[in-house]
């Protein structure tokens, strides 16, 4: 069985959980505790150099790093259920919407860069409370915007289910609601989480949810 190596409030294990969840794949959870530091053991830089999770180990013993690589290996690996529309236009304007969540907005609300901030630029919890609430912001104005005008029409990014985008996007709402930020502006996003929170796939993957949560 292959094994996701996660921790509970990471968002991009719980991407990761999300997208396994929906293709119907078994794993082994293997907690990695990020607070007790535990990813930068020398156990598991040798699995993951970055020293970051998720990792996803296959069966025959190769480790995929990176959600975004991890997941697009899955759509190829299991293609039922899709998470990509068949459409190149259409896959194109999902895989923007997730990487305005991927590439602009967790990595700037990473749990390194807020220890960094903290210990360097002495940030107290309201400055990292604006900072996370200024960038999360600006991406769910965008992801409004960029939902209105490429899926008007039904409740997720694309059809009747949910796929790539509600992947990225329910965990970054979990931290946006973590770190405070007002949802009320973004009620199109609100109605997804909704929507996603009524399915088991994403009640499987959510943080409380996890073997390791406390
Ligand atoms: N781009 C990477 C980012 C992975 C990442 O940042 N993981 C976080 C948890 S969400 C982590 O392991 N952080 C440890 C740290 O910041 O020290 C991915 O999508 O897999």
């Amino acid at each position: 069985m292959m094994k996701l190596y996660s921790y509970w409030r990471s968002g991009t294990a719980h991407r990761t959980r999300i997208a396994m969840n929906l293709k119907g794949l078994d794993y082994d959870l293997q907690p990695v505790d990020l607070r007790a530091g535990k990813h930068k053991s020398v156990e598991f830089l040798a699995k993951n150099p970055q020293g970051l999770v998720p990792a996803l180990e296959l069966d025959d013993g190769t480790i995929l790093t990176q959600s975004p690589a991890i997941i697009e290996y899955l759509e190829e690996a299991y293609p039922e259920p899709p998470l990509l529309p068949s459409e190149m236009r259409a896959k194109a304007h999902i895989r923007a919407m997730a990487a305005v969540i991927g590439c602009d907005t967790h990595p700037l609300n990473n749990l390194r860069l807020l220890q960094y901030q903290k210990q360097y630029y002495k940030a107290t919890e309201d400055d990292i409370i604006r900072w996370t609430g200024t960038w999360i912001s600006a991406a769910f104005s965008a992801l409004e915007k960029l939902l209105a005008s490429h899926s008007p029409d039904g409740v997720f990014a694309h059809g009747d289910r949910p796929g790539l985008f509600e992947c990225y996007l329910i965990p970054q709402i979990y931290s946006a609601r973590r770190f405070k930020t007002d949802l009320g502006p973004y009620p199109r996003l609100v109605t997804i989480d909704k929507a996603c929170h009524e399915l088991e796939a994403f009640l499987k993957a959510q943080p409380e949810n996890q073997s390791d949560a406390d």
